[in-house]
């Protein structure tokens, strides 16, 4: 059995390369806009955003980055609406929540995991490539801010290679609450979980798949069951680029000091960090966020070709 291919959504803006692409089962990747408009600083992010696309296409993929242009969910971007997302000031951070007000108020919308995945499920794309997961924030307890992402990951069928989980996040309550919602959650030829900036995070990742070919294999798995959700792809960043623990660990602690003395709140915590997290590194931070981003589309592609292969 085979997911069979839906028409795509009919509010979707689809670049014309990626709509063939769709219609003849030629590879295609989805890729973040809130990574480009509030995860890294200008110019770092439309050059990221840039070498990503070319990434996809040098593995035999096409591109599709997501975002809401002028209130139209768009799949695929041009040149230009990249260097827009990466510097324009007023691109509102996107989740699910916040789609139909984008739409209906006609704005621009730069989109996270969360509402990427939507937009790609809706558009038939499998496959997505991305940074870091947003997950349950420390003091969740308390505060509930729980990621949306995770919500996501329970019922849109795409496939998300990611870093793993920053450790700005509590990353034991993020997988018990992966495991609860029922998302298979893969380390990619690692058996600990890594967190980001790290390989490691001290917890074990709860399955193990070492190629492309045994990813797409669990991909056709969860969606001829029926189970109707998504996959978290963990993906370490390579070891020579990777931070030692307890110098990140440091930067994370002082950043989480510095958001809570000013108050920061909700939807504005993650941009801030991830900010505040590159000045206290003087920019070491970016580089290593850098080069995961580009492992992952790497790996994310190949994935996405042995899908194609047998979808
Ligand atoms: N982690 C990163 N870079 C990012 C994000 C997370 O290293 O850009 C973004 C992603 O778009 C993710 C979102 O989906 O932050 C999570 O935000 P929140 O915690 O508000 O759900
Ligand atoms: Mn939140």
């Amino acid at each position: 059995m085979t997911t069979t291919a839906r028409p795509p959504h009919p509010m979707l803006r689809i670049a014309t390369e990626v709509a063939e692409a769709l219609a003849v089962g030629t590879p295609v990747v989805a890729l973040e806009s809130t990574i480009i408009s509030h995860g890294m600083p200008y110019p770092h992010n439309v050059a990221m955003a840039r070498e990503v696309e070319q990434i996809v296409r040098t593995g035999g993929a096409v591109p599709a980055t997501i975002a809401v242009l002028e209130g139209h969910p768009t799949i695929g971007l041009a040149d230009d609406e990249l260097e827009l997302l990466g510097s324009h000031a007023e691109v509102r951070k996107v989740s699910v929540r916040d789609l139909p007000y984008v739409v209906a108020t006609r704005s621009h919308g730069a989109t996270t995991v969360a509402s990427t995945m939507r937009l790609a499920g809706l558009a038939g794309i499998r496959v997505f490539v991305t940074g870091g997961l947003g997950g349950v924030h420390r003091g969740a307890e308390v505060s509930m801010d729980v990621s949306a992402d995770l919500t996501e990951l329970s019922r849109t069928e795409v496939a998300v290679v990611s870093a793993g989980v920053k450790s700005i996040l509590d990353i034991t309550r993020t997988l018990e609450v992966l495991e609860t919602l029922g998302v298979p959650v893969v380390g990619y030829g690692t058996d600990e979980f890594p967190s980001f900036y790290s390989r490691s995070s001290g917890v074990p990742a709860p399955m193990r798949l070492d190629t492309p070919e045994e990813v797409a294999a669990l991909m056709r798995a969860t969606w001829d069951l029926g189970l109707g959700s998504g996959i978290a792809v963990a993906n370490p960043v390579p070891a020579d680029e990777e931070m030692p623990r307890d110098e990140i660990d440091a930067v994370i602690h002082r950043a989480l000091a510095d958001c809570d003395e000013r108050g920061i709140r909700g939807k504005d915590i993650t941009p801030y960090l991830l900010g505040r997290i590159v000045e206290l590194s003087g920019g070491r931070s970016l580089e290593t966020n850098l080069a995961l981003v580009r492992h992952n589309a790497r790996v994310g592609t190949a994935i996405a070709v042995a899908h194609a292969a047998h979808p």
